[in-house]
C-alpha cells in the first residue's frame, strides 16, 4: 500500500499543525496510510502550548522523513521532501508555476478551514473546534484583512455558534500576542525561509500591545545578525501593535533598512512576500 506523508511549512505555526492533523484524521478515515510529520527539531512554544490546550499534542508528530513517501504540502507549497509531492493544499499566493497532479491554493482564512469547507462531513465536533481555532490564529482573529475572505468571519461565527463555544475566549487565543520576554527569541517568532530564484529571504514577524524605540532597536539588530550569518538577501521583519492597529514592515539589507508603515495589520503571507517574491523574479 502506497505511503502518503502530510507535512507543514518549517518552523510551523498553528494553521500549519491543524490543517496537517485535520487531513491525516480525514485520510485515515477514507483508509489510506498516512501520516502527518512535523520534520522541525524545534517547535514554537506558544504554537506547542495552543495545540496543547486544544488536545494535539505536536511532540507524538516530530518524526523524521520517510524517504521515497508521497508527500502531501499543507499550508505552504515551498518545502523540498525527500519523495514525490503529490498534493498541495495551501493559502498563500504565489507566482510561481508549481507543477503537482493535485493543487489547491485558495483565498480563504486558514488551511484548515480549505480542508473542512471540502470535506466538512467527514470531521468531528472536537476538529471543527480546530478549525474555528485555526482560522483566528492565522487571521489575528480577524485582523488582517487581506487574509480572508468577508464571508470566512460568518463562517467561523456560526461553527462557534453550532458547536456551542464562547467566541470571545476563542479569540483571545486567536490574537496569539508574542513575548517580548527574551527578545534574542522573539525576533525568530513566526521565523520563514523563502528561495526566490537565486535569492534567499528570511522573515518574522511580532503581534503585540506596543514596542517601546529600544525594544524595536534590539529586534531588528538581531534580525540584522541573522541576515549577515546566513548571508541572506533580504530579512523582513514586521511589527504588528494592538493598541494603535498598525503595521511596520522592515527590509532588512546588509546595507540600508527601509520602513513601510501600514494603518492596518498587513498579512505577510497575502501581500508582503508575494511582492518581494515579485521583486526579485523580475531581478536578474
Ligand atoms: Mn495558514
Amino acid at each position: 500500500m502506497k505511503q502518503y506523508v502530510i507535512v507543514g511549512h518549517e518552523n510551523p505555526d498553528l494553521d500549519s499543525v491543524i490543517s496537517g492533523y485535520l487531513l491525516e484524521q480525514l485520510l485515515k478515515r477514507k483508509g489510506y496510510s498516512v501520516q502527518f510529520i512535523i520534520p522541525d527539531k524545534e517547535i514554537d512554544t506558544d504554537t506547542k502550548t495552543l495545540c496543547q490546550k486544544y488536545g494535539i499534542d505536536v511532540t507524538l508528530h516530530q518524526k523524521d522523513w520517510v524517504i521515497d513517501a508521497d508527500y502531501i504540502l499543507v499550508d505552504h507549497h515551498e518545502r523540498k521532501v525527500p519523495g514525490n509531492i503529490v498534493a498541495i493544499i495551501d493559502h498563500h499566493p504565489t507566482s510561481k508555476i508549481i507543477d503537482c497532479p493535485y493543487l489547491i491554493n485558495k483565498h480563504i482564512c486558514s488551511t484548515a478551514m480549505l480542508i473542512y469547507e471540502l470535506f466538512s462531513d467527514f470531521f468531528l465536533e472536537e476538529e471543527k473546534k480546530l478549525v474555528v481555532l485555526a482560522n483566528l490564529v492565522d487571521t489575528v482573529a480577524f485582523h488582517l484583512p487581506d487574509k480572508y475572505r468577508e464571508v470566512d468571519i460568518q463562517l467561523t461565527k456560526e461553527l462557534c455558534q453550532q458547536l456551542n463555544l464562547d467566541y470571545q475566549l476563542l479569540e483571545q487565543d486567536g490574537m496569539m500576542v508574542t513575548s517580548l520576554k527574551d527578545l534574542s527569541k522573539t525576533y525568530c517568532n513566526g521565523l520563514k525561509r523563502y528561495q526566490f530564484g537565486n535569492y534567499i529571504v528570511m522573515s518574522s514577524y511580532i503581534q503585540v500591545e506596543k514596542v517601546t524605540k529600544e525594544q524595536k532597536d534590539s529586534l531588528i539588530s538581531f534580525c540584522t545578525k541573522r541576515l549577515i550569518e546566513e548571508k541572506l538577501d533580504l530579512y523582513v521583519f514586521l511589527i504588528m501593535t494592538f493598541l494603535d492597529n498598525k503595521t511596520m514592515v522592515y527590509y532588512i539589507t546588509k546595507d540600508d533598512i527601509k520602513v513601510e508603515p501600514y494603518s492596518y495589520f498587513v498579512s505577510r503571507g497575502s501581500v508582503i512576500m508575494p511582492k518581494v517574491e515579485t521583486y526579485f523574479l523580475q531581478k536578474k
